[in-house]
């Protein structure tokens, strides 16, 4: 790495969307919100720390650049740190953001390849933009100043960055899946992808096979490039020769401030509310927490749940599966059909089984606030966590800090990044088994009191240990160290028999 970060060297953090929320009154008028979430959390006090900067989309569509009087709300919303947004189009949001992004991206590295639209003009968009954010950067940065880049949405920066001859410390960390191999060469755009990832310093993925994908990919499509022996190895950072260039690439999961939620779960208004939503002690009550997204086997989950009922009929009426749905990308078609589904299972559910004065399945489709979600995690028996195919899944982490008393059980699909730091304190499932699934409710409904406690105990511990800023200060000392030495070997988890499978 040609440049290196002190103490004089700013952080600047590159993000499709900015770590706030623009809403526009019915007058009219701007209002600025501060954003929430493990990000803005982590971030924020290495940013104010390191005088840094924050770039990204405010999430706000208009032709014409962001007025000048919004600024100071927007900085204000920001509290500590700059905030310098990029405004884009409506023909951006919609070729660059739902297009390239969201509809190439991010179904073909969860492995949906049946929903990619590989349209050239949606890469025109995303080009372009990527090109848009990177001039932000170029217009923002000190020489000494190390620029990480966030996400899908902006795999290009740092290759725009070196075309306009900057020569900072780059990094960039991928928050969902890298595909395998087999996978990834259906994108006509492959070779630059790939390429555009190279030109950063430092790549982080959430887990070992996302790590091991990605270098595969590297080996099959760009040629010249040369392969240690040990970087197929478990180890969480490893670095690769490109003629006198190194990259590196390593393993950061990454995880929630679980302060936050613990102390937050201790919280006595979060502990009535948890206690009214039990409004009966008798009835067990199961959770998922997930946003609208077909990766996130939502009509699996519900199906399981259903066949659950059928199995084992004495749970009816002793039972409510909770199921919040968080709105999201409602443009494209797959997730608008996607919402279809999931109420017309719903209604099924209820129709078959709900009487007078029971209803299995209770269904939100909205966005709750913080403190409401903390004692829904605090009220529920079991937490379901089922996705076909995610990078990580922060719910998983946050719902075993807020499961203070120690008493809940976690189910949790092996395809969630998750899975890899919980396979022996969660109840793994395969979401494509739904006989599995089943099965896992009974079991977890079934787990002696003293083997819930010790499993919620040890996964608790894994959270707490490995907390967001565990993560982040993994993934900026592996941009600086010069001896890698000191980063682990990875824990892995192989694919064996469910152990869901011990059901009745
Ligand atoms: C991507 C990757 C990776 C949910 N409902 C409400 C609410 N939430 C918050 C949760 C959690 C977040 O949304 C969801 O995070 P996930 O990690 O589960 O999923 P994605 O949104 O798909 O995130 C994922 C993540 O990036 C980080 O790298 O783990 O794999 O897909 O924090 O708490 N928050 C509030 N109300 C809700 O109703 N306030």
């Amino acid at each position: 790495m040609d440049k290196k970060m002190n103490k004089e060297s700013h952080i600047i953090i590159v993000s499709n969307r900015l770590p706030l929320i623009l809403k526009k009154n019915k007058d009219g008028t701007i209002e600025v919100g501060k954003g929430a979430g493990g990000l803005v959390t982590a971030m924020a006090p290495v940013l104010k720390n390191r005088n840094g900067t924050w770039i990204g989309w405010p999430g706000y569509v208009q032709e014409e650049e962001i007025e000048d009087s919004m600024l100071p709300a927007i900085q204000a919303a920001a509290s500590g740190y700059s905030v310098k947004p990029v405004m884009l189009n409506p023909e951006e949001v919609k070729n660059y953001y739902e297009g390239f992004s969201n509809s190439i991206i991010w179904p073909l590295f969860h492995d949906f390849t049946d929903k990619c639209i590989f349209l050239t003009e949606y890469w025109t968009s995303y080009q372009k933009v990527n090109k848009k954010f990177a001039s932000a950067v170029y217009q923002n940065a000190d020489d000494l100043d190390f620029i990480w880049v966030h996400d899908y949405q902006l795999i290009l920066v740092g290759a725009k960055l070196r075309k306009m001859h900057l020569r900072n410390t780059l990094g960039f960390f991928l928050h969902i899946p890298f595909p395998p191999f087999d996978t990834f060469a259906r994108c006509p755009w492959r070779f630059e992808l790939l390429s555009a990832m190279l030109d950063y310093d430092l790549i982080g993925f959430h887990t070992i096979q996302n790590k091991r994908n990605f270098i595969r990919c590297v080996k099959k499509i760009i040629q010249d490039v040369k392969i240690d022996k040990k970087l197929e190895s478990n180890k969480a950072v490893s670095e690769l020769s490109l003629g006198n260039r190194k990259v590196r690439i390593g393993v950061f999961p990454i995880s929630i401030d679980y302060n936050e939620f613990f102390l937050k779960a201790w919280d006595s208004k979060v502990y009535k509310r948890s206690k009214q939503m039990r409004k009966n002690a008798d009835t067990k009550i199961i959770l998922g927490v997930d946003r609208l997204d077909y990766t996130k086997g939502l009509p699996e989950k519900l199906i399981a749940f259903k066949r659950f009922l059928n199995r084992y009929p004495e749970f009816l009426k002793k039972v409510q599966f909770i199921q919040l749905v968080v709105p999201s990308r409602r443009e494209i078609t797959a997730y608008a059909d996607l919402k279809l589904r999931i109420e017309q299972l719903v209604g099924e559910i209820n129709g078959m089984f709900g009487t007078d004065d029971w209803l299995p399945v209770q269904y939100m489709f909205r966005t709750l606030d913080r403190d409401e979600l903390i004692s829904l995690y605090r009220a529920c028996d079991i937490g379901f966590i089922a996705p076909l195919k995610d990078g990580m899944n922060l719910v998983a982490k946050e719902y075993c800090a807020c499961n203070i008393d120690e008493r809940g059980v976690l189910i949790l699909s092996e395809f969630a990044g998750a899975a890899q730091q919980f396979h022996q304190d969660a109840i793994l499932v395969n979401p494509y088994d739904i006989e599995g699934m089943a099965k896992a409710i009974y079991r977890a409904f079934n787990m002696p009191l003293e083997e819930r406690n010790q499993r919620m105990r040890n996964l608790r511990e894994n959270v707490k240990n490995k907390d967001v800023f565990w993560w982040l200060n993994s993934f900026l000392r592996a941009a600086i160290e010069k001896d890698l030495s000191s980063f682990p070997q990875v824990d892995e988890y192989y694919l064996g028999k469910p152990i869901s499978d011990s059901g009745r």
